[in-house]
């Protein structure tokens, strides 16, 4: 776990084995004005939010039953920029994407390069309970190790400090949603718990806001529904490419990405007491602002 100090007052965390990757990502890259940037906080929606701008937006280019998706992993269609991109390479070469180039990051909003922030691009960001992330990200580790998950009492501590790959998840989600007030053009806000509860709507809004809207035909031949069953989490975790995939630059298996896809699965893991505590937390640290939605 590394951290970087920005100022005085702020200390912003990222993943220790990333640093390098967030430092050439600020320095390097360009935004254009029609990139769309995918801005989660770890184990919150990524998978689905990936497949749901990729499809969105490649609509008119690619019908939904020849969609690259079903052949590609996500990952590859929208690569993390910390992760795939920066990771091995100063500056890599953006050139084999054609605008408009989706992204995906999982960097606090204070450490996104000026490019960013400074122009015209958009930013979606997803965000969770942070109960179903923990345990999401718990199992996800030892997934990924092979191993049989750490001990539950002492993650959950780490947890409660903040002390996660990108720090506390209240500081992450609470600078993007405040940012999202401030402009609501440019960063669009959304809860994993709203894509569950209403996907359709969901589509709608995200289509509306990156500038992509579904138009009346479509949404009388069905295209939303098609666009959900094509994004849903059964589709998806039974595709090829899922079950025998790795993620691009971390060599992950694609299965990994979908385990139950629930919400409120914390309830078979933590303890009433644990779940108050954690609960407790987020209300005071968002208090008055996304505490509704998570
Ligand atoms: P990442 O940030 O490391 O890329 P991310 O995709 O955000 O991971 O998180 C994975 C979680 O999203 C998993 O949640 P779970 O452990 O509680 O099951 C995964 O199942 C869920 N997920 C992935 N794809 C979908 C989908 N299409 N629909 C619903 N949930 C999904």
């Amino acid at each position: 776990m590394v951290f970087i100090f920005m100022n005085i007052m702020d200390l912003l965390w990222v993943q220790g084995t990333c640093i390098n990757a967030v430092i050439s990502f600020q320095k390097h890259f360009q935004a254009q004005e029609s990139d769309v940037i995918l801005a989660t906080y770890p184990k919150s929606g990524t998978t689905w939010l990936k497949a749901l701008t990729f499809t969105i937006m490649n609509r008119s280019r690619f019908e939904l039953q020849n969609s690259p998706l079903h052949t590609t992993t996500l990952h590859q269609l929208v690569p993390f920029l910390e992760f795939d991109l920066y990771l091995n390479h100063q500056s890599p070469n953006l050139e084999c994407f054609s605008a408009p180039r989706i992204f995906a990051t999982h960097v606090p909003h204070a450490l996104l390069p000026g490019s960013i922030l400074n122009s015209s691009c958009r930013i979606v960001y997803v965000c969770r309970n942070p109960l179903d992330q923990f345990i999401s990200e718990w199992l996800f580790i030892a997934r990924t190790q092979d191993k049989e998950p750490s001990d539950l009492a002492e993650a959950f501590e780490r947890a409660c400090n903040g002390i996660q790959f990108f720090g506390p998840i209240w500081e992450h989600a609470l600078c993007y949603w405040k940012a999202s007030i401030e402009q609501p053009d440019k960063i669009f806000f959304l809860k994993y718990e709203d894509l569950k509860e209403d996907i359709a709507s969901c589509i709608n809004r995200l289509a509306d806001f990156l500038g992509c809207p579904l138009s009346e035909e479509e949404v009388t031949q069905g295209v939303v529904e098609e666009i959900s069953k094509l994004c849903s989490f059964d589709y998806i975790k039974n595709l090829e490419v899922t079950k025998t995939g790795r993620a691009y630059a971390n060599g992950v298996k694609n299965s990994h990405y979908l385990r139950k896809g629930e919400v409120g699965d914390w309830k078979n893991y933590l303890t009433p007491s644990m779940s108050e505590r954690l609960e407790k937390i987020i209300e005071e640290k968002l208090a008055g602002s996304v505490t509704k939605s998570l």
